[in-house]
This record gives structure tokens, sequence and C-alpha cells, in this order.
């Protein structure tokens, strides 16, 4: 018989299934649900509802049980061989928090196989939408814990993370100030990823190290429940709060709902699920130092693997727990793909248009600049949205695509620095990690390598990898990760793009220029522009 994993992916878009066999080294198949357009009903825009403040972004952890529900449907028609499924592990979008009643455990023990999940589970919310990642609407929580925690540097000590906007903790505080009586009627409070693995195992799942440093409320060193974080955030919260757990441990058999309804082994293993970027760390095959990856998704992130702990002070990076047990660098930016995309539509393109037009656009988009905060933004931290242009205005569309990729890059470099050593290499993931045209500008704007791969759905590869060593492990036939990633992951075959050389010093340029810009716009610096006058005239 055939060694079949299951990674899925609940990200903020869509649902998805990675089938890989471990046999061959070869994935057997890919489904996805895309909560827009296949779960019409919830009328999401992008996954998320859209509310009048921007600052308040939630979801529907309703709709996520659907598409899990329409997933296994889709691949038990397509007679997927779910019953050769040996272990199945996952990933959610990072941060966000599902809320549930007193009628939840009890409705998981005893699902149905012949009603849907979604009308067993729907009266065990206590609150019917989640906020998720892209919430920045706790501004006055995050004070008033790092506050309480004794400031800055100590908060980052204690947790591996300043107080965030879109960390659990400020969300649950803000929940409780709110709505005290939905909190007193809260009797869990998930994460993504641990509600979609309850599901799946028929009782509370635990949260693994990786997803749980996202929370402002798990200790960076001791990986278990903070009190003082806990005290500083919400009464009586750790009796609300899954177990916390290592990232590879099997938390149990497969619900015989899903055995009963779409035919898998009554002896799947489940693996603890964890947030999509500690998935995507090893579904990149990020498990040395040195090397950096950079996910271009709904959200832009740069991450490494850290043998040791290492904090950011300035508190614009995070630490979370890696799924090797060691641990993770990462940086968020909220404005990704969603900006990309805003400018692209904006001028009617579609991405190989889009490409095109930054092929014929020169390094340095001649002294153009953005700062391009399309939404509020993480990193810097922006809270209200705005977009900056200098040198040219939001009709001029070669000035436009150049610029909003340069920015975001520029910002990435500028503020990766705390990671310590710069990266020999840089593998991307996420959807516009397809697109050569700008994965070269990250290449020349880092002066580094950067690798391209086949998969870029790298969360759900990952989810699957951890099924598999999980599993492996535990059968006494023993894999080190490298045989894991090796097996599925062909370095010489992705495709390498070396950066140019001959734009390593416009870079360094205007690197130093779009910091000086930041300062400007963000901290009411000097005007640079004479500096950018500078610029012009050295390369144009
Ligand atoms: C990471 C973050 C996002 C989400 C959604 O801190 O907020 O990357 O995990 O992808």
């Amino acid at each position: 018989m055939r060694d079949l994993f299951l990674g899925l992916d609940c990200s903020t878009q869509s649902l998805t299934a990675l089938l890989i066999n471990f046999s061959s080294g070869k994935v057997i198949s890919q489904y996805s649900i895309n909560f827009d357009e296949d779960l019409p009903n919830y009328k999401t825009q992008k996954g998320v509802i859209l509310l009048e403040d921007i600052t308040v972004t939630h979801s529907y952890p309703l709709m996520w049980v659907e598409a899990l529900e329409l997933l296994f449907e889709k691949m038990k028609n397509n007679e997927i061989p779910l019953y050769e499924i040996k272990a199945i592990s996952g990933s959610g979008q990072q941060h966000g928090t599902v809320y549930l009643n007193n009628k939840f455990r009890k409705v998981l023990k005893t699902l149905d196989f012949k009603k849907s999940l979604v009308s067993q589970l729907e009266s065990t919310f206590s609150r019917h939408t989640s906020p998720i990642w892209m919430d920045s609407s706790t501004t006055n929580q995050c004070d008033e814990i790092r506050e309480k925690l004794g400031g800055l540097k100590s908060t980052i000590k204690l947790l591996g993370s300043n107080t965030n906007e879109r960390f659990s903790g400020p969300q649950i505080r803000k929940f409780y100030q709110e709505n005290l009586n939905g909190y007193n009627q809260t009797s869990i409070i998930h994460l993504v990823s641990s509600f979609m693995a309850s599901i799946l195992l028929g009782k509370n799942a635990s949260i693994d190290h990786g997803d749980g440093a996202g929370m402002n409320l798990m200790n960076i060193k001791s990986k278990i429940w903070d009190d003082r974080a806990l005290d500083a955030t919400a009464p009586n919260l750790k009796e609300k709060l899954p177990l916390l757990t290592n990232p590879y441990s099997i938390i149990g058999k497969l619900s015989s709902y899903f055995v009963a309804k779409f035919g898998f082994n009554p002896d799947t293993d489940l693996i603890v699920w964890s947030g999509d970027n500690p998935n995507s760390l090893v579904g990149v095959g990020l498990i040395e130092k040195g090397k950096v990856a950079i996910s271009l998704g709904t959200s832009d992130t740069y991450f490494g693997y850290l043998q040791d702990l290492y904090l950011d002070f300035k508190g614009e990076g995070h630490v979370f727990g890696a799924p090797t047990g060691d641990y993770m660098s990462l940086i968020c930016y909220k404005n990704g793909s969603l900006a990309r995309e805003r400018i692209k539509d904006q001028f009617n393109l579609n991405w190989v248009k889009f490409s095109k037009i930054l092929n014929k656009t020169p390094p340095g988009n001649n002294g153009k600049l953005m700062l391009p905060y399309f939404f509020p933004e993480i990193v810097p931290q922006v809270l209200e949205p705005m977009v900056h242009r200098f040198g040219f205005d939001e009709n001029d569309i070669e000035g436009n695509i150049r610029g909003i990729i340069e920015a975001q890059f520029l910002s990435m470099r500028l503020h990766s620095n705390w990671i310590g050593e710069k990266p020999k290499e840089i593998y991307t993931t996420g959807g516009a990690s397809v697109n050569e045209e700008i994965l070269q500008i990250l290449a020349n704007i880092f002066n580094t390598k950067v690798r391209m791969f086949e998969v870029t759905d790298s969360a759900a590869f990952g989810a699957a990898f951890r099924a598999a060593k999980s599993y492996y492990d535990s059968e006494d036939e023993i894999k080190s990760w490298n045989e894991i990633i090796d097996k599925f992951i062909n370095i010489q075959k992705s495709i390498v793009i070396e950066p140019d050389k001959k734009h390593i010093e416009l870079y360094d340029d205007m690197l130093e220029l779009y910091g000086k810009y930041e300062e400007f716009i963000l901290r009411n610096g000097e005007n640079p522009k004479l500096a950018r006058l500078e610029f012009i005239k050295k390369y144009f």
C-alpha cells in the first residue's frame, strides 16, 4: 500500500487540500475551495467580511467548516483514495480566533454523518465572526497589555513579539471589554488552526507552539501559557484556552464522522495543525540558517529558520515556534497581493501585461518612489491607510507598477535587518512567486539569489510534510527532515534568479532614500526631496 499524507491549508481566501504520496515523492492531487466563489452565500470579499470600519476585519468560522465538507465531497466524488491516507495535518491563517460555547464539545463528540457539519455546528458559536490577522482595531488593548507587562522590552522578552493588533490576546481582550456576556458565554477560544483540527478530531484540539507564539499569550522560552500575559488580557482566560503542544504531536485519530461520510480510514492519524508561516517554513525546506523565504500571498511574509531564540527589540518582527521544535523569525506585511492587485486592477491589466510593464521600466523607476499603504500596514506600523507617490501620480501606469513592487521589497530589506546576517539565498512561495519579473526585482534589491519553486502552496505542503514526519516517527521508521523535504523538493530543479550586479549601488542608494521617505512621512523627518533629485541625477 502507498503511504499517502494530506496537508490542508485554511487560508484567508481559500481552503486547499494537497495529497502527497511519500512512496513515490509525488503530489497526487490538489483541491481548493475558494470562499468567495464556491460559498457565495457568505458574501465575503477575498475571504473577509467588508465592514465600514476598515480597521475591523472578520470572517465566518462557519464558512470554513462548510468549505471543509465541500472539499472532502469534491475529493470523494473524484475518487481520491481517501482510505489510503495515513495521516493528516493542517495550516491556518495565523492569529484569528474562534469563540465557542458550551455546546461545542458535545456536538463534536456526537456528530451525525447523515447531517451536514454546518447544520450541527452552527449553534456552537458564542461569536459568529472571527477577527482575523488583517484586523488592526485593538491598539488600545495592545497598549494596555504591554503596559501591564512592563513595557516594550519586557513584553518582547516574555512573548517573542510586541503586542500586535492582529494577535489573539489583544483581540480576546477587546471582545471581553466590548461584549462581556459573549465572553462569559465562551467556553473555549480556538485559533483557526486548532478550530479546524478540532472538527477533524471530534474534540478540542491543542494549539502548537508555532501558532501559539502568535497570540501574545505564550511564553516564548518555556512554551507554556504565560500567567502574566493571561492576567493582562482577560479574566479566567486559561480555562478557555486549549492546551499547548509540540508541533509534531499526534493528537488522535480522525473523527468517525469523516470515516462514515467520506470513506477515510478509521486509523488515520491527526497531527496538530500549525500556522501558515511555520508550515511554509518546512514547506519550502527551510531547516538551516542563512536562507530565508518570502511568501508573496494575501500577506507578504519574510521568514527564516532560527536555531536559537533571537528577538527584535524594535518590535516589528516576531519569533514563532518552528515545526522542527526550534524557532523561526517572521515579518508580516498586510499590503501584499491585495496592494499589487489594486494597481493591476486600477489599470485593467492581467499579470502578463503587468510583468511586461515591469520589464520595460528601469530599476530605480526614474526616481519615482511610493509608500504603498493601501491598507493599514503592520510593518512599519501605519494605522490609517495612505499611499504616497513621489515624482509621479496615480495615473502613471509605469510609475505605479514598478513603484509598488520596488516599494514592497525595499521595505522588506529595510525592516529585516534585525534578523542579522544578510541572507545567502531567498526561497519564494505564494501566488506571486510564479512571476519571474517580480522575482528579478526582488533578487536585485536584496542582491541575493532567488529560488522559485514549482509548488506555490507551501503551507499545505508543509502540513503534509509534518503529517508524514510525525507518522513515521511514531512508527519507529524515523526520517530526518532532510529526507522528507528532499523527497519532494528538488532544489536543483528550482529556477534560480541571479541578481543583476549592475544594480547593486543603485538599490543601496534607493534603500537609503526609501528609509528617508519613511522617516519623512511616518516620523516627521526632513523632506528628502533633494536626496531624490541627486539620486535621479546620478542614475537617469
Ligand atoms: C503572520 C500573519 C499572516 C497570516 C495570514 O503574522 O499575520 O501571514 O498568517 O497569512
